[in-house]
């Protein structure tokens, strides 16, 4: 991969420099950095487990046991990495400057957690697609977080609500189903009044999530791309960043 040049940093730069208000897409590649698997591509997840025999409501429902056994491992991965030099910058870009809305496809809280890391906690990510970290029962309305590892051994020893002592669930979206509402409402309302969007590390082929960096794009955002590799968003990205988030979106935040 070559690195950018720098009249396309400072082309980037400039488009998210006047733009009074931005979006920030985000998706598995920026944390790609801090060694975890994204989803789609040569070593995603996708190559090993098919999504529909782990990522969807009707596979949980057939086998509870093999698919907490899937997300216990993604937990303990996601537990053990770090936020990297992208998420660091991100946070403290969105803690310098006003205007910035931040929105995640992913489950691994690393954005909240580089903004504990650079004391700007009250920097908020919107998540699209819920967190690995915590967990909503099958039967009654109860969420909450939850970090303890499961035991996966069989059905008997999966976690149960405090409340009803249902079978609890990863508080994630799979396939078929909605987005939480609050969350995506929020994401569109503020996409679609963003001057600059920027799009971190997503294939941008899963909807609705996708379709919030493209409603930024038909209100008359300008699109900044950071990915590894082209996506249907590059024909509208005024720069495309072909390269790694951990160095690329450093060298676009930080003064
Ligand atoms: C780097 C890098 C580095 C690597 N630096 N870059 C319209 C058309 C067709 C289908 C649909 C449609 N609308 C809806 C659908 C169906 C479906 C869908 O979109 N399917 C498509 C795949 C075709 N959508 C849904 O089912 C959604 N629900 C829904 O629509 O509900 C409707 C409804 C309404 C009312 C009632 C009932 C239903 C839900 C989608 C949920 C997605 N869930 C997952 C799993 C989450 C839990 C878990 O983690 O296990 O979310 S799937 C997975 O994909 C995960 C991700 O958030 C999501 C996006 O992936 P992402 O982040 O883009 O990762 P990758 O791997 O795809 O890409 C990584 C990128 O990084 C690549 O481009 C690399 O090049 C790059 N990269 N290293 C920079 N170092
Ligand atoms: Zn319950």
């Amino acid at each position: 991969m070559t690195r950018p040049v720098s009249s396309e940093i400072h082309k980037a730069r400039a488009a998210l420099a006047h733009a009074p208000r931005v979006l920030v897409l985000t998706g598995a590649g920026i944390s790609a950095d801090s060694g975890l698997r994204t989803f789609r591509g040569k070593e995603g997840l996708w190559k090993r487990y098919r999504p529909e025999e782990l990522a969807t409501p009707e596979a949980f429902a057939r086998d509870p046991r093999l698919v907490w056994e899937w997300y216990g491992w993604r937990r303990s991965t996601v537990m053990e990495a770090r936020p990297n030099a992208a998420h660091l910058a991100l946070a403290r870009w969105a803690g310098r400057r006003s205007g910035v809305s931040l929105v995640t496809q992913n489950v691994d809280g690393l954005h909240a957690r580089g903004a504990e890391d650079v004391g700007t906690s009250n920097v908020r990510s919107i998540e699209l697609h819920g967190s690995l970290l915590r967990v909503r029962c099958t039967r009654c309305p109860e969420r909450y977080g939850h970090r303890e590892p499961v035991d996966a051994a069989s059905p008997e020893t999966l976690p149960k609500c405090r409340s009803c002592r249902g079978l609890l669930r990863p508080d994630v979206v799979w396939f078929g189903e909605p987005l939480p509402a609050d969350a995506l409402g929020e994401a569109m309302d503020r996409a679609r009044r963003a001057g600059a969007c920027l799009v971190v590390g997503t294939s941008a082929r899963v909807y609705p999530a996708a379709g919030v960096a493209a409603a930024a794009v038909s209100a008359g955002a300008r699109l900044v791309e950071v990915n590894t590799h082209p996506t249907p968003l590059t024909p509208h990205a005024v720069v495309s960043l072909r390269a790694r988030a951990a160095e690329a979106v450093p060298s676009l935040l930080e003064p």
